[in-house]
């Protein structure tokens, strides 16, 4: 599937949200992480592949990653004349709150996450529920590289070439029952490496969760992750498997989950908790739906700089319309936002 796309072209640098209004998301969440001892050393490369990707920083993949890359089908989905951003803005300007609240705390912070051995449960409404070693989980599936559109509710956005699997495909396997009408995941919680899960930070009540109608999981845009830029995912972006759901706000698409569960009922998520005027749990990407404290018309597209904001016009259904809208007939975007 290819996804054609119109270029919108770049607006003016004072059309632009200054960063400050989106910090005050990360007021909402109290104190800083103040003096947290972060020792931890980011994950460097051993031997790895070589990327098909410029100045793609090498890691140490697990054995499963490497035997599953061979069979890869690259490009199964791409933006057409959109730049792919650069590997080391992709790492390096992050949202993980589990590592802090600071853009760059998720590199500096992240190489704590012990993800060898990962296990996985998935279990509520579903007929092949189970727990699993994650090289067993990901066995099934082919790796596919798509490369998606990442619009974050802050107003800035990347492109960004995943490895990955659909979640329709999951869903196949594990059955989900007649009472399942969402899903819901939930990311790892374990204060020891995770400094953001400690103390002064208490506002998120952990763990992260994230949650999709049942039809939306289905969709064959929603995948699963294990990499990017070729190579498996740094731990930064959500390793070792984390949820990409290219048309809605990228808090959506929750990392390093360690459960998958389907339930009737639709599940509470984390910033819909946190702050429920500002984030809702549909969370579509739209233009025309402003965030109480900005404007959502418009975007940065990283690589971003004062002197070349790199500023765009936001993409109903973040450019995916087509592929989703008939998701949301007969509801109010309004409301549902
Ligand atoms: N567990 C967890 N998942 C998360 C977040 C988080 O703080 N914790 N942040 C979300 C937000 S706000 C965004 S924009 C994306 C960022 O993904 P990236 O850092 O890989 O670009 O991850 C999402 N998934
Ligand atoms: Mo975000």
């Amino acid at each position: 599937m290819l996804i054609k796309l119109p270029r919108s072209s770049d607006c003016k640098s004072s059309e632009i949200t200054p960063e400050s209004f989106y910090l005050s998301r990360r007021k909402l969440l109290g104190a800083s992480l103040a003096g947290a001892a972060l020792g931890a050393l980011p994950r460097l490369g051993a031997a790895a592949e070589v990327s098909r990707y410029a100045d793609v920083e090498a890691g140490s993949a697990p054995r499963w990653f490497s035997d599953k890359l061979g069979a890869t089908r690259w490009q199964a989905v791409t933006v057409n004349g959109e730049a792919i951003t650069p590997f080391k803005d992709a790492t390096h300007y992050n949202n993980f709150y589990e590592f802090g609240p600071d853009k760059g705390d998720p590199a500096a912070n992240a190489g704590s996450l012990k993800t060898e051995p990962w296990s996985l449960v998935v279990d509520g409404e579903v007929a092949k529920p189970g727990r699993y070693a994650l090289e067993d989980f990901v066995k099934p599936y082919q790796l596919e590289e798509r490369i998606y559109r990442l619009r974050c509710v802050e107003a800035w956005s990347m492109v960004i070439p995943w490895l990955g699997f659909p979640l329709a495909e999951v869903l196949k396997q594990v059955e989900p029952t007649s009472k399942a009408r969402y899903i819901r995941f939930e990311t790892l919680e374990d204060p020891k490496r995770m400094p953001g899960q400690r103390s002064g930070f208490a506002l998120i009540d952990w763990p992260y969760v994230e949650g999709l109608r049942l039809d939306e999981a289905m969709n064959p845009l929603a995948i699963l992750a294990v990499g990017m830029y070729g190579r498996e995912l740094p731990n930064q972006n959500g390793a070792p498997l984390r949820l990409v759901v290219p048309w809605k706000y990228g808090f959506k698409s929750i990392k390093s989950i360690v459960r998958i569960s389907l339930v009737a009922e639709q599940p509470a998520t984390t910033w819909q908790g946190l702050a429920p005027d500002e984030y809702g749990f549909y969370a579509n990407v739209n233009p025309t739906v402003d965030h109480p404290r900005w404007t959502q018309a418009r975007e940065r597209r990283l690589p971003s700089g004062l002197f070349s904001p790199n500023v765009r016009d936001t993409l109903m259904f973040n450019g995916y319309a087509d592929e989703v809208a008939s998701l949301y007939t007969g509801l109010d975007l309004r409301r549902n936002y």
